[in-house]
């Protein structure tokens, strides 16, 4: 009799820990459902929460004792909060000040009642955008949310994902109440050689990844100390860098070109693509000489906060806030300065050494209206979930990428004995078919539009070619003197330049591309290490669709039932873009496995646990790098000497990709 209560109990406890899971996802879906529309009356708590909850009065489920919601509070009351109905950007100082007082009280909430009621209240008094880049932020990082799916942004914010044609179109339908799939093409014509590779700039997955990326690893971040995050950002743009040179080279066109302060910005770019609220993204000509941005940046501090940078790699060493010297000539020296570079709030001294990255950003995305003359709102270089369309993303981030590259090489090569890990032998590896191709994909729309609650919703979509590949497989034939677990790499690299030239090890290896890293036993003997390109650790599948997170959260709270949702991590690189497109005669690629000991694991059930699936490029969440090496081992240094490559447990050889 007493079992059978505590085993009822027990049920009562896992069904409610579950069903608190749907209820918990609901309420994030309701909270970005349309955001610059009033929460409708059908979502009963969040509005009545909305309209009834004041945030001081609960300063008892805040860790901080109410600091941060009375702070809010106080600049709500004396009007000083950014309008809605305004957009929002995360490089205006005093936007991101006010969306993070709200992060600020997200984070600080004890149990989800208070998080979601604060999160509605604030919903309804704060600038939209503002409230969505919080909200993001907050349910990464809260341990309140950890098993809620953060629903894709292209469909909570499709402004910022799809072009303004497309919008006008979805404007139309709802005026005429006529349902409508409308084609999003990508901006610009074939007379601009740079819309070859629109695709990737302009892939939706990617800019997702892009944006969460950063909302991973924000650059104000004060909270607990990320591992390796300067390091991470160097990876995570050295990553996208290579991918998009290899896609150009795809498509017979040279590597992007780093920026110069002293150059024009050669290719411009019309985004066509509009914000909710403030009108157009503004359109950049071509040859656009570098201005000044009032109230922002001079040109000529950039060049000497470049300076200051690059005298600091030349000297090995970084000068502190409080004049301490930190050496960088060495594996930590990459974390170090990337965090100076980007800036973020790891940076020690950013009166010295600014914030190169961020300041570009601005610069560049202010071009158009550089001294406020238009009234322009900020360019797509101003937003992470926009700023790939534009080249000229590419040819800032190749620029901070050779100077960090310049570091890099001060450093010295590995040496054969760093390299060797003599335990095991790669003899072979099989490489099934690696091909592309162009598929349609469809998102909705319907977060673009307002709506009132009388009116009925009519079904608006957009579809848009985007790049795939046919699932692959290897085999790595692996001979081993004894039993270990071991760290395995997979690179991949173009093979020639864009004038068929071969690239050798030491030209190719700056551009290779991480497809997978993981961790696996091998035994005595002969081993097959057998991998399929859905396990990578880089990439991330297609995201459950806005609509079916909303449809399964509401089926189960009406049944009381599991959430059956893997709330795998938004950040990752899209799966469907693991490979380059290649081309349709086959193009050549270096294929490269590194098997070391598994003594570069940085956490001891990596062989049992992926620890959130998209290490590769986004680290593990709250803990840390799974490769204790340096990103981008063993390919980060100089290889002046191939010969020293000559160890049994590296294995390279040529595959093709072909585009169908
Ligand atoms: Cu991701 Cu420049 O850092 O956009």
């Amino acid at each position: 009799m007493q079992w059978a209560v505590v085993v009822a109990v027990l049920l009562v406890a896992t069904v409610s820990a579950d069903t608190d899971v749907a209820h918990k996802q609901q309420s994030i879906n309701r909270l970005l459902y349309k955001v610059t529309s009033h929460i409708p009356s059908t979502f009963t708590h969040l509005k009545e929460a909305a309209e009834t909850w004041n945030p001081r009065e609960h300063a008892d489920h805040c860790s901080d004792g109410g600091t941060a919601v009375n702070h809010l509070m106080d600049e709500l009351e004396h009007h000083r909060l950014l309008e809605q109905h305004h957009w929002f950007s995360l490089f205006n100082e005093r936007q991101r000040e006010e969306a993070l007082m709200l992060v600020d009280v997200l984070l600080h909430c004890t149990d989800f009642e208070a998080f979601e009621s604060n999160a509605a209240y604030f919903r309804e008094h704060m600038n939209e955008g503002e409230f969505v880049y919080a909200l993001y932020v907050a349910v990464t990082h809260s341990d309140l949310t950890h098993d809620v799916v953060l629903p894709p942004l292209y469909e909570v914010t499709p402004h910022l994902f799809t072009n303004s044609e497309v919008i006008d179109k979805a404007y139309a339908a709802k005026m005429t109440n006529t349902p409508g799939n409308f084609k999003m093409e990508f901006t610009g014509t074939k007379k601009n050689a740079e819309q070859r590779v629109a695709y990737f700039g302009e892939d939706i997955g990617l800019n997702s990844h892009h944006v969460h990326w950063h909302m991973d690893f924000p650059f104000w971040w004060h909270g607990d100390k990320i591992d390796r995050k300067g390091e991470l950002f160097f990876w995570a743009h050295h990553q996208l860098t290579a991918r998009y040179d290899a896609e150009r080279l795809s498509n017979y066109l040279p590597p992007v070109d780093p920026l110069y302060w002293d150059h024009p910005i050669r290719d411009g770019f019309a985004p066509h693509t509009s914000y909710k609220y403030g009108g157009e993204f503004p359109f950049r000509p071509d040859n656009k000489a570098f201005e000044d941005v009032d109230g922002v940046a001079h040109i000529r501090d950039m060049k000497e906060i470049e300076s200051r940078i690059r005298d600091a790699i030349a000297h090995g060493y970084i000068i502190n806030a409080d004049g301490s010297h930190t050496d960088i000539d060495n594996d930590h020296g990459i974390d170090v300065l990337g965090d100076i570079i980007e800036s973020s709030t790891y940076s020690t001294n950013v009166a010295y050494y600014g914030a190169l990255h961020n300041q570009a950003h601005r610069i560049l995305g202010a071009q158009s209206d550089p001294h406020h003359k238009f009234n322009m709102p900020p360019g797509v270089m101003e937003h992470f979930e926009t700023a790939t369309r534009d080249p000229a993303f590419f040819r800032l981030h190749k620029y901070m990428d050779n100077i960090l590259k310049e570091h890099k090489d001060k450093l010295p090569p590995y040496t054969r004995e760093e390299l060797l890990y003599s335990n095991v032998e790669i003899t072979d590896v099989d490489v099934t078919e690696l091909s592309t191709f162009f598929e349609e994909f469809e998102f909705d729309l319907s977060n673009a539009l307002d709506s009132t609650e009388n009116v009925e919703e009519v079904s608006v979509k957009t579809h848009v070619s985007r790049l795939n590949h046919k699932p692959f497989s290897f085999n790595i034939h692996a001979k081993a003197e004894h039993d270990d677990t071991v760290t395995v790499r997979i690179y991949l690299a173009p093979k020639y330049d864009e004038n068929h030239i071969a690239l050798n090890l030491d030209e190719g290896r700056w551009g290779v591309i991480l497809l997978d890293t993981f961790w696996t036993e091998v035994h005595e003997g002969n081993n097959v290490i057998k991998r399929k390109s859905s396990e990578s650790s880089v990439a991330i599948p297609d995201r459950v669709s806005f609509l079916q997170l909303i449809h399964d959260a509401d089926a189960a709270v009406a049944a009381g039932t599991e959430l059956e949702h893997h709330a795998d991590r938004s950040c990752g690189h899209p799966q469907r873009l693991l490979l380059p497109k290649g081309t349709e005669e086959g193009m050549d690629f270096w294929f490269n496995v590194v098997i070391t000991s598994g003594e570069d694991a940085a956490h001891d059930d990596l062989t049992v646990n992926d620890h959130g699936s998209t290490h590769g490029y986004c680290g593990v969440h709250g803990g840390k790098y799974p490769d204790k090496r340096p990103m981008g081992f063993p390919f980060d240094r100089r290889i002046p000497d191939k010969r020293v490559w000559v160890v049994p447990n590296n294995h390279g050889q040529i595959v093709q990709i072909f585009h169908h």
